[in-house]
């Protein structure tokens, strides 16, 4: 058998539910995952690492282009890291809020509340720091493409953030941009593209949320 190929065994740990408890299931993780909200200030209480160790696991289950898991996750809890991080990002938040934000932009953050200042990067005990591979190198250094990259390091980040909520953490999805620092700071190799830093943790005691809404199923679907 070449490389390329693999075996096909028969699929054995599928599981369909009877009706109603497909229904109740439906209903429960709708239920679930309507709690689930994005946070910008942590606690700095700490989280078992297995926790983590078990989410990404979980997320590197997601389905990827030829399945080539173009995902890679750094998970940075050392205090300087986060520290330089931190000064990174605000640096380039200060350029975003200050002259590179568009007023239509900033106009559309304001209900966010966000500003320049990121102090969840260092309270948080854990920055999830995503990376996406563009490609691979075989045995002889020649460069083997990755396909449907950005889909598939999405889905499986949609993953992650599902395994958090469902244990009880939150999370913030936080872009500064451009994350080409995230690179260097973590020493990360040239096939590797910063995608987005997760920011994960227990939240601050009382902390507050926008309140923003989500669209109606009639507005996010059509069932023709
Ligand atoms: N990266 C900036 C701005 C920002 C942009 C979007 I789109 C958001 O949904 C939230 C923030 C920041 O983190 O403040």
């Amino acid at each position: 058998m070449s490389k390329r190929e693999c075996t096909h065994p028969e699929l054995t740990d599928y599981c369909e539910y009877p009706q109603e408890e497909m229904h109740e299931r439906a209903q429960a993780f709708f239920e679930q995952m309507k709690t689930r909200r994005t946070i910008r200030s942590f606690s700095e209480r700490k989280v078992d690492r297995k926790i983590i160790e078990l989410a990404i696991q979980t997320a590197g289950r997601a389905p990827s282009g030829a399945n080539q898991q173009p995902w890679k996750f750094i998970v940075v809890s050392d205090a300087q890291v986060k520290r330089r991080i931190r000064e990174a990002a605000e640096k380039e938040e200060r350029a975003f809020y200050n002259s590179r934000a568009s007023d239509q932009w900033l106009d559309a953050l304001k209900p966010l509340g966000t500003d320049a200042e990121k102090p969840f990067l260092e309270r948080a005990p854990y920055l999830i720091v995503i990376f996406a591979e563009n490609y691979q190198r075989d045995d002889r250094g020649e460069i083997i493409k990755h396909y449907y990259v950005r889909d598939s390091v999405g889905i499986s980040i949609g993953m992650l953030i599902t395994a958090l909520h469902n244990v009880g953490l939150a999370c913030l999805t936080h872009t500064p941009s451009p994350m080409q620092f995230l690179r260097k700071i973590l020493k990360r190799p040239d096939n590797e593209t910063p995608v987005m830093i997760l920011v994960t943790g227990y939240p601050e005691q009382g902390v507050k949320v926008p309140d923003l809404g989500k669209k109606k199923l009639e507005d996010i679907s059509l069932f023709i």
